[in-house]
């Protein structure tokens, strides 16, 4: 696929990147920044997953133990860190390690941007936290935030008191959706700017061309929800009515704004994940993606109708009948480019030589739970069936397993994929088996019976519930809990293998992408000489991969 040549730049002397303290400093190199990124947010995930337990915990039994406006505070501040702290920006990691190798590049195009947005991650994460300790409590309207509900004052002994809560959540978000502008702009012209010779774009790895249309989605969103939420600060510090009808605002514009770039969100949060999905099928079935335009041109329309569906999330806020109609249907068109990608999908691995190893598990894991997702979305579309189950637990069930069952796979299939090239060790097979089994086994007793809860119409984001509802509850929080204990696998794993696990050979996996041709860990810089790229990349078994079995080694000599 590749040939490596000195003709566009000067050799430079590769050093490693040994040195441990150059993660806790503004390193620009982009793999440290990748890194830093991974583990930070990794971090955060343990928090939220704990609230999680929490949530679990207190729904063992019908009736409220814990106080109920710090329920409120549990389950908002554990859906904004799995959004804003875990998922969007984990994904910005891999984009950050992966893309610049991918595409045969020495850093990113704005190195010192790029480290600039992680080092907002840490203090807007803390900042989040922070609102726990007010007097007022944390914010507790949801990760939506509604006014009126968010712009209420709360009560605190016999006193009204401003929810600075609140105030330090939109503070947080704003700052965490800062960050994540500037890493789509640095991704975009990243990938537009400094792909080496040969690398057309359609020679690009999937993931890249994900990780640019999410950017492009989170440059046009982003903004509007930073308006949303600010315009919520006035109403909620200066006295302003934007979203105030007794003075002449209206609420269900914030539910626009906020949409408007919610609905766009869900695809930041699950593009790059299928373009993790992208590369591990091929490598684990030694077969060429099946339909690599068609999956890199339905990313681009999933982004556009991405921006036309908003208001299905507003189907019983007096959305008028035709307006629904409309989201009705543009709604369910977004299942089409979504189709393609499974079919796809299914279509490289269909009569592939598998190897199930961890990363392969948890992509599959991500295809079938996905489409789980995918079906219950289309059922929400649907505007009866949505009266009938908006705001119960079935939604809930449907968010999961996009955002878990499909985000949050997708990232474990990546972290156990590089990780050798990251560490430059080999994560342990075995336990990475016994964590998949765990966490697909604990993940489906977790939302699988939500879905039923929510048909019989128990609503989401209470403490208390009918008792009528308890057994099902009691087998949900047993699976939330064994999806907690299932993490642990992982992080033993992790840290073990990082510290003393085998060392890894430049291409475990005889994957045929750029990152594979340079050493594990890769040198600062990246590539002894620039590749220049004469193929696509995902050859494998075909005619012109070497007959040993697509070892990139045999076509990546300097050119002669
Ligand atoms: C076939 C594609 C999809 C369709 C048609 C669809 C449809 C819907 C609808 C109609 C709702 C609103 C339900 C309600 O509140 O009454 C919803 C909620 C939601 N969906 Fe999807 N969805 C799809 C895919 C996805 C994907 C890929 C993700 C994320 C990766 C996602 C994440 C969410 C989330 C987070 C919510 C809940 C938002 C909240 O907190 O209220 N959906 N979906
Ligand atoms: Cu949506």
């Amino acid at each position: 696929m590749v040939e490596t040549t000195q003709q566009s730049v000067e050799q430079r002397q590769p050093e490693p990147l040994g040195d441990w303290r150059c993660y806790f400093s503004f390193c620009v190199d982009h793999k440290v920044i990748g890194i830093q990124y991974l583990v930070t947010t990794f971090f955060f995930y343990l928090l939220g997953g704990a609230l999680a337990m929490v949530i679990r915990a207190e729904l063992m039994t019908p009736g409220a133990e814990l106080d109920r406006s710090l329920y409120n505070g549990v389950f908002t501040i554990h859906a904004t860190i799995m959004i804003f702290l875990w998922i969007i920006p984990t994904l910005a990691g891999f984009g950050n390690f992966l893309v610049p190798l991918m595409i045969g590049a020495r850093d990113m195009a704005f190195p010192r941007l790029n480290a600039l947005s992680f080092w907002m991650i840490p203090p807007g994460g803390l900042l989040l936290l922070s609102s726990f300790f007010v007097q007022s409590g944390a914010a507790g309207a949801g990760w939506t935030s509604y006014p009126p509900l968010s712009t209420q004052q709360v009560q605190v002994g016999d006193l009204l008191v401003t929810n600075f809560g609140q105030v330090i959540w939109i503070a947080s978000v704003v700052f965490l959706g800062t960050s994540s502008i500037l890493a789509a702009l640095n991704f975009i012209v990243t990938i537009v700017a400094m792909r080496t010779e040969g690398m057309e774009l359609f020679r690009m790895p999937l993931f890249c061309w994900a990780t640019l249309t999410a950017s492009c989605i989170t440059l046009l969103g982003t903004p509007v929800l930073a308006g949303a939420v600010i315009l919520l600060a006035f109403d909620l510090l200066l006295g302003t009515v934007f979203f105030n009808p007794t003075g002449g605002g209206d609420p269900v514009v914030y539910q626009h704004m906020f949409w408007f770039y919610s609905h766009p969100a869900v695809y930041i949060m699950v593009l790059p994940a299928m373009g993790i999905i992208s590369e591990v099928l091929p490598v684990f079935s030694r077969k060429p993606i099946f339909g690599y335009k068609a999956i890199a041109i339905s990313s681009m329309g999933i982004a556009v109708l991405g921006f036309l569906v908003w208001a299905h999330h507003m189907f019983t806020s007096g959305t008028p009948d035709w307006l629904r109609m409309f989201f009705m249907v543009t709604s369910f068109l977004i299942a089409v480019p979504t189709g393609i990608k499974v079919f796809s999908w299914l279509g490289t691995i269909w009569g592939g030589k598998l190897e199930l190893s961890s990363a392969m598990l948890f992509a599959m894991g991500f295809v079938s739970m996905f489409v789980v997702g995918g079906l219950s979305g289309i059922m929400l579309a649907s505007v009866p069936v949505d009266i009938h189950v908006h705001d119960t637990y079935f939604v809930v069930a449907h968010l999961h397993y996009v955002l878990f069952g499909g985000s949050v796979f997708a990232i474990y299939a990546g972290l156990y994929y590089w990780f050798p090239k990251m560490t430059g060790r080999l994560l342990n097979e075995t336990w990475g088996k016994i964590h998949f089994a765990l966490t697909f086994i604990g993940f489906n007793l977790c939302f699988l019976p939500m879905h039923q809860l929510g048909l019989q119409g128990m609503p989401r984001r209470v403490a208390e519930y009918a008792e009528q509802f308890q057994s099902l509850n009691v087998l949900v929080s047993i699976g939330g809990f064994l999806l907690g204990i299932s993490t642990l696998p992982f992080l033993f794993n992790a840290i073990y293998s990082w510290l003393w696990g085998p060392k890894a050979p430049a291409n475990p996996w005889r994957a045929l992408t750029l990152e594979w041709t340079t050493a594990s860990p890769p040198p600062v810089e990246n590539f002894e000489y620039l590749p220049v790229v004469t193929a696509g990349p995902y050859e494998y078994g075909t005619v012109g991969s070497s007959p040993e079995g697509d070892t990139p080694t045999a076509i990546s000599q300097p050119k002669s």
